[in-house]
């Protein structure tokens, strides 16, 4: 792969971003930048205190600065948008939606059904399966029919699997109310409500291991069976949620677990999301400054997983600074990347370094797309034909564009999904000759995926 921004290392000249703060970065080597470079989204909350204007413009300065894609804290859960039955309220989910518009990012929606955050009107229907489902199905298809088109992926079902054996949660009122079908169903209407929305199933606690004793291994046999059903899931979040190593006697999670996570979910076409990243220390104990580099090494043994592994492609951190964070309450601290003052923490930079220079292991990069005549230059004057990641499957799967017709070499068959840059579908087609046109797209840059069996192939190309 081409590298879009070619830095080496650290660049320590000292910039301003926003007001009043000083990173050892200049104001354009942002993680967005390089995660872009790398084809993966990064992205961190909007915390509730943003929706009410009540943090520092520094706040939104950086998030919009760093982060290509966003999730309300709160804001989009059921409590919130459903407050009374059959009453939506939209309006601080809007808020972000057209916050993640007006700077290009990807909108991830959470959560539609989960045990938390539930309106105590819901539970009057508890002992009522019928009217329960259709509390949940009015729910979905009202808030994924507000946001068709713009909330590019959903948490359709979140946490819904026990803490401490391998069975479901219980405690719940669609699992009391309903039974575990109440899952299925909800990626059934979620997926008929807005089509083109990426849907995910999001837990805690995935990164302890593939086993049957251990949630993640639970969480598996259950994917195989949405998959084999035809139930459309297409992703898992993996919150993530995890404690620094030392100050953790029970610390049991590691990124190798969530990693071989992502490698059995790779066999069956689904990806695998890193949705709430932190990585808290406990509360109380004084927090040196090599704790916060070995932290800072750990952010980055995660963000290998997502820049490493071809289905996972997003890395999403529950908070920007540690003054607004939840982990308090988890009797945790210091969990995220930029400090109280908003300062960038080792952490950052162990992140921006890694996005910086990673480069994909040569077997997985297609041959060099400079050799045909396609590759074009976008007003930039960067080449814009650039090979974002392979997978390697029988032969080897190449594409290049000329004028409105896209080549695929190496596949008899072939799906094409074309993606804009903030990853939203916008065609999708089987090519079965060689080639397709792709007229009705207007002019710009996308990424192309082109899968056939076990090869898949992901490509930016520029159309004009
Ligand atoms: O950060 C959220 C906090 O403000 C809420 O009080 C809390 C209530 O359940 O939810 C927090 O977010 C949770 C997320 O929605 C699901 N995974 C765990 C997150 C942290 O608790």
């Amino acid at each position: 792969m081409r590298n879009l921004f070619p830095v080496s290392g650290l660049v320590l000249s000292v910039a301003l971003i926003g007001a009043g703060f000083v990173s050892t970065f200049a104001a354009d080597e942002t993680l967005r930048s390089y995660a872009e470079k790398n084809g993966i989204y990064i992205g961190a909350i909007l915390n509730s205190q943003w929706f009410g204007g009540g943090l520092p413009s520094q706040y939104e300065q950086v998030h919009k600065t760093q982060f290509n894609i966003v999730v309300a804290e709160n804001e989009m859960k059921f409590d919130a948008t459903e407050p009374s039955e059959n009453r939506f309220n939209y309006n601080n989910g809007d808020k972000m939606v057209r916050y993640a518009k007006q700077n290009g990012m990807r909108v991830r929606g959470h959560a539609l059904a989960w045990h938390s955050q539930v309106p105590n009107w819901v539970n009057n229907y508890k002992n009522d399966k019928k009217k329960l489902l259709s509390v949940l199905k009015n729910h979905i298809d009202n808030v994924v029919g507000h946001w068709k088109g713009q909330v590019d992926e959903w948490d359709v079902v979140n946490e819904a699997i026990s803490n401490n054996e391998p069975q479901w949660r219980t405690y719940s009122v669609w699992y009391q109310g309903i039974g575990p079908e109440f899952i299925d169903s909800a990626f059934v209407w979620a997926h008929a409500a807005d089509p083109n929305a990426e849907l995910c199933y999001n837990d805690y606690n995935l990164e302890q291991g593939v086993n049957p004793k251990a949630k993640a291994g639970f969480l598996l046999e259950q994917v195989k069976r949405w998959v084999a059903n035809g139930i459309p899931i297409h992703c898992v979040g993996s919150q993530t949620h995890v404690e620094d190593t030392t100050t953790d006697k029970h610390f049991i999670g590691s990124p190798d677990s969530l990693r071989s996570l992502a490698r059995e979910l790779a066999k069956l076409n689904i990806k695998l999301k890193i949705t709430e990243l932190d990585i808290g220390f406990k509360s109380g104990i004084n927090v040196s400054k090599s704790d916060l580099e070995r932290q800072g090494q750990t952010f980055r043994q995660y963000l290998d997983i997502i820049l490493e592994e071809p289905n996972a492609d997003t890395y999403l951190i529950w908070g920007v600074s540690d003054k607004w964070s939840w982990l308090g309450g988890l009797n945790r601290q210091k969990g995220l990347i930029y400090d109280d003052n908003l300062k960038p923490k080792p952490a950052f930079d162990s992140i921006l370094v890694r996005l910086q220079n990673f480069e994909p292991p040569q077997d997985t990069v297609a041959a060099d797309t400079t050799a045909n005549d396609t590759t074009v230059t976008d007003s930039t004057g960067l080449d814009s034909t650039i090979v974002i990641r392979q997978t390697a499957g029988p032969g080897s799967v190449t594409m290049h564009v000329a004028g409105r017709t896209l080549f695929i070499a190496g596949a008899k068959s072939a799906k094409v999904d074309v993606f804009n840059m903030q990853g939203r579908p916008v065609f999708s087609t089987k090519c079965e000759k060689g080639s397709i046109e792709l007229n009705g797209i207007s002019d710009g840059l996308y990424m192309v995926r082109v899968r056939s069996g076990s090869a898949s192939l992901v490509q930016k190309i520029s159309i004009k």
